[in-house]
């Protein structure tokens, strides 16, 4: 078996040390500070080190638009070769120890052996998601009008038994969640009957739920629009919700960030599904107009600090039912996928901590006491707070690298993926088009 090249432990801390004098004045100064406020800069070490984001096994090959899909140099070829270069993200930042697996892009043809292959890199395997969005060379019907909400019996039957193919194999490979999401719906006014569609959807999504194991969770996706364009069966957290409430306790709603139209109060949209008890958890990326799957915290930084804001709080106030999973669903088209995917698990790290360093007695009073000035103050001496130096400390003293991008590019990993994976062959789909 060919020696693939991988990053090792020597290296990284030799990186470390031409950094670390730097990082260690930067954290003196902040504890410093944080300490006037009380608080204690090591209990936030130890909190970011506590922070897990599974990363999509789509996201580490380039993705493409509908235009165009520019190839970079050493692209995963298949689903061994995409663990190898999440193993690197997990072994550099040290918080995405889970890849979330799309069948059939990475069917296993043995899912031991592949189990194996992640434990041996500190991975293991976060929510499955299912696809009925394209039509497979061997597939009998097509999704063309749809896959769950099709008119034609047979169509939706093969849909759900795609999806319990799925479930299948994630019991193998010792995953506990399920992620459908589906692009049903219409073109044109007319197309599509609203509510028998709506019916279809919970007819079969039943016969998958009934599929579900019992330690595991069913995560329903939703999407305002595309690849539909005038409307969308699942469209909003309302018709997901009231699909999750209708199937049952093992079904919650998930939330992709780019998934809602532009300006919509997301922030508040998760407190309602935390309230309610049914936030699945999220694909976190960034988008200024569709679902651009962009780096997370790259265009709405403050918007991910005020979901962070509703989530730390909930996990503070012990809310019940509240065990949200975290993952990434980003599309890199013209950045390297690995530092993309890096440099976004630090974001949630970075905006998870800063949420954990709102003063939550001064925010109450300003909120009790009508003072929204005060209550906005409270928040932005947060997000203004730049926790670098407590995010770099906590990669490191958890055997990662304190700067993960610089040593990724110093490890030239690229390069010798390049030597490694001839681009002759490309995976299928091995990131979104
Ligand atoms: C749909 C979506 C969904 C995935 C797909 C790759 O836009 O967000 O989560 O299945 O991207
Ligand atoms: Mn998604």
């Amino acid at each position: 078996m060919a020696k693939h090249f991988e990053i090792d432990d020597g290296f990284i801390a030799e990186q470390n040390e031409q950094v670390r004098g730097f990082v260690e004045e930067d954290y003196e100064a902040l504890a410093k500070k944080l300490r006037r406020q009380g608080v204690d800069a090591a209990d936030l070490i130890t909190r970011a080190q506590s922070f897990r984001v599974a990363v999509p096994s789509w996201g580490v090959g380039t993705g493409g638009t509908r235009f165009a899909r520019f190839p970079g140099e050493g692209e995963p070829r298949d689903i061994y070769e995409k663990l190898e270069d999440c193993g690197t993200i997990f072994k550099l930042v040290r918080s995405t120890p889970g890849v979330s697996l799309h069948i059939p892009w990475d069917k296993p043809e043995d899912a031991g052996e592949l189990r194996e292959f992640a434990r041996a890199r500190g991975l293991h395997f976060d929510a499955m998601n299912s696809n009925t969005f394209q039509d497979q060379p061997d597939q009998k019907l097509s999704y063309k009008f749809g896959s769950l909400t099709h008119p034609e019996r047979g169509v939706r039957e093969q849909a759900i038994e795609h999806n319990i193919e799925c479930i299948e194999i994630g019991e193998r490979l010792g995953s506990k969640a399920h992620t459908v999401w589906i692009g049903d719906g219409g073109n044109f006014p007319g197309q599509q009957h609203f509510r028998r569609a709506l019916e279809r959807y919970l007819e079969s999504m039943r016969e998958i739920y009934d599929a579900i194991p019992e330690d595991w969770r069913l995560f329903i996706e939703h999407k305002f629009y595309e690849p539909a364009f005038y409307s969308t069966v699942i469209n909003d957290w309302g018709v997901s919700y009231y699909a999750a409430r209708e199937l049952g306790d093992k079904a919650f709603c998930l939330v992709d960030l780019g998934h809602h139209a532009p300006n919509v109060n997301i922030e508040m949209i998760v407190a309602r599904l935390i309230q309610f008890g049914k936030l699945a958890g999220f694909h976190f990326n960034d988008s200024k107009y569709g679902d651009d799957d962009l780096d997370a915290g790259s265009i709405k930084p403050f918007q991910l600090f005020l979901i962070f804001n509703e989530l730390v709080d909930a996990e503070l106030n012990r809310v019940p039912k509240f065990d949200p999973a975290y993952m990434l669903d980003q599309s890199h088209n013209v950045t390297d996928p690995i530092e993309s995917l890096m440099m976004s698990a630090t974001e949630l790290v970075r905006a998870f901590v800063q949420a954990h360093l709102v003063d939550r007695a001064a925010l109450t009073e300003a909120q009790e006491k009508c003072d929204p000035l005060i209550a906005l103050a409270t928040l932005k001496e947060a997000f203004n707070t730049d926790v670098s130096s407590i995010l770099a400390l906590a990669r490191e003293r958890a055997g990662g690298a304190i700067d993960p991008i610089a040593t990724y590019r110093a490890s030239s990993y690229r390069f010798h993926k390049a030597e490694e994976r001839p681009s002759g062959r490309v995976a299928v789909a091995s990131g979104i088009v």
